[in-house]
C-alpha cells in the first residue's frame, strides 16, 4: 500500500547514513521470499494495508505458487530468490521461506545492503545465527529485524510494562501454555522447539530483559491425535540469569483451537495474558467463550503493527524497530539447546558468548 503512514515510530536508532541515496519520499519496494501460508499473508498485508510500502515481487521454490500469488497481487514473479535480493528495483525483503534457508538469504541481503524482515526463527542453529550477528556487526549497520510479532501484541506489552514498573516486585515464575489445533504436514519433534517454543523463548527475554541460561525438555506421553512419531506435547523448563523459572506446555495437536497464555507470578502479585478473547459467558447452561482458530487470527493486529513499524523504520533509514539479530541468535541458541535436551534428557546450559 503506497499512501503515507501516520503511525509514529518510537525507534531511537540512528539513521543509516550508508543509504543516504535512498529516496525516502517514495514507497519502499518490497519483495516477499517464500509465499506459503505466512508469506501470502504478509504479501496481502504489504499490498493492502502497510502505508509507505509497495509489494513489487514474490518468490518461491514452488513456481506455480509463485506465479499464482504474483498474479493475484499484480506483481512480478521472480523464481530465484537470490535474483530477487539482487534486483535493483527491490529496496527491502521479507523472508518467509522455511527456517533452514534463512542463513543464506539473510547473508545475501546483508551483502546487498538491503533491509530485511526475517520470519522466525532467524536460523535453525546457534552457529548460523551467530554468523549473521557477526556479518551485521562487520557492516556496522543494522539491517535485519526478526519476526517475533508477539512483541507488538498489547497483552505482552502490558505485562512487560507491569514487570518493569516494579509494582509487583521481582518476577519468580512464568507459566506459559502454547497450543495449536494441528500441525502442518511433516512437522517434526524438533520443530516444536524451533518453530513454536522459539516464540516463548523470545517472550521470556522480552518480558524479563534477561538471557536464558539453562533449558530442559521433557516429553510426556504423546497424544494419539498427533501424527505417528511426533512427540507432542512437550514440557520445557527454562532458567533466566537472575533465576526466574519458566515452564512451557507446548501442545500442537489439541484439535480445536489456538491458545497462547502467559501467567506471571511475582513477589507481590500475579498477572495473566492470553485468556480466551471476546465474550466469555457463564450461566445455568454452562460456561463458554471463543478461542481463535490460528495464529493469523490471534496475532493479526500484532503482525499489522510489526509491518507498519518496520516500513516506517526503513523509510526513516533506521531499518529496524523491534527485535534484531542478537534476539534471533539468542533464541536460536536456546532452542538448539532445547533440541539437545529433548534427545539426551539432560539440563543444558547456554553460553551466548560476547555481544559484538
Ligand atoms: C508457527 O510457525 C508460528 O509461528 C506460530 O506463532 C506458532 O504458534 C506455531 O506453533 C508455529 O508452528
Amino acid at each position: 500500500m503506497t499512501t503515507t503512514s501516520t503511525t509514529s515510530t518510537t525507534s531511537s536508532l540512528e539513521p543509516d547514513s550508508a543509504r543516504q541515496g535512498y529516496d525516502r519520499d517514495r514507497a519502499v519496494r518490497v519483495a516477499v521470499l517464500g509465499v506459503g501460508m505466512m508469506g501470502q499473508d504478509h504479501a496481502r498485508r504489504l499490498a493492502t494495508l502497510t502505508a509507505g510500502a509497495e509489494l513489487v515481487a514474490v518468490s518461491d521454490v514452488d513456481v506455480a505458487r509463485t506465479d499464482a500469488v504474483a498474479k493475484e497481487f499484480g506483481v512480478r514473479a521472480i523464481h530465484d530468490p537470490k535474483a530477487a535480493i539482487a534486483d535493483p528495483e527491490v529496496d527491502a525483503l521479507v523472508i518467509a521461506t522455511p527456517g533452514f534457508t534463512h542463513e543464506e538469504l539473510v547473508l545475501l541481503a546483508l551483502e546487498a545492503g538491503k533491509p530485511v524482515l526475517c520470519e522466525k526463527p532467524l536460523t535453525t542453529s546457534a552457529e548460523t545465527s551467530r554468523r549473521i550477528v557477526e556479518k551485521e556487526a562487520e557492516l556496522g549497520r543494522r539491517l535485519v529485524q526478526v519476526g517475533f510479532m508477539r512483541r507488538f501484541d498489547t497483552g505482552y506489552q502490558q505485562l512487560r510494562a507491569l514487570i518493569e514498573s516494579g509494582e509487583y516486585g521481582a518476577p519468580l515464575f512464568l507459566h506459559c501454555a502454547h497450543r495449536n489445533a494441528t500441525t502442518p504436514p511433516n512437522f517434526s519433534s524438533e520443530q516444536l522447539m524451533l518453530d513454536s517454543v522459539v516464540h516463548e523463548v523470545d517472550v521470556v527475554r522480552y518480558l524479563t530483559g534477561e538471557e536464558i541460561v539453562a533449558i530442559r525438555v521433557i516429553a510426556p506421553r504423546s497424544t494419539t491425535q498427533a501424527p505417528e512419531g511426533l512427540l507432542d506435547p512437550q514440557f520445557v523448563i527454562m532458567e533466566t540469569e537472575s533465576g526466574v523459572l519458566v515452564d512451557v506446555e507446548i501442545f500442537v495437536n489439541t484439535t480445536f483451537g489456538y491458545e497462547v497464555r502467559t501467567e506471571l507470578v511475582a513477589e507481590k502479585g500475579q498477572a495473566r495474558i492470553g485468556l480466551p478473547e471476546g465474550m466469555v459467558t457463564q450461566s445455568g447452561a454452562g460456561w463458554g467463550g471463543s478461542i481463535p482458530k490460528d495464529f493469523k487470527e490471534r496475532f493479526g493486529v500484532a503482525y499489522d503493527v510489526e509491518f507498519q513499524r518496520w516500513i516506517d523504520a526503513v523509510r526513516a533509514g533506521t531499518n529496524v524497530d523491534g527485535p534484531g539479530v542478537w534476539d534471533g541468535y539468542a533464541a536460536a541458541a536456546v532452542c538448539a539447546a532445547g533440541v539437545e535436551s529433548l534427545k539426551t534428557g539432560q539440563r543444558i546450559e547456554i553460553d551466548l558468548g560476547a555481544k559484538p
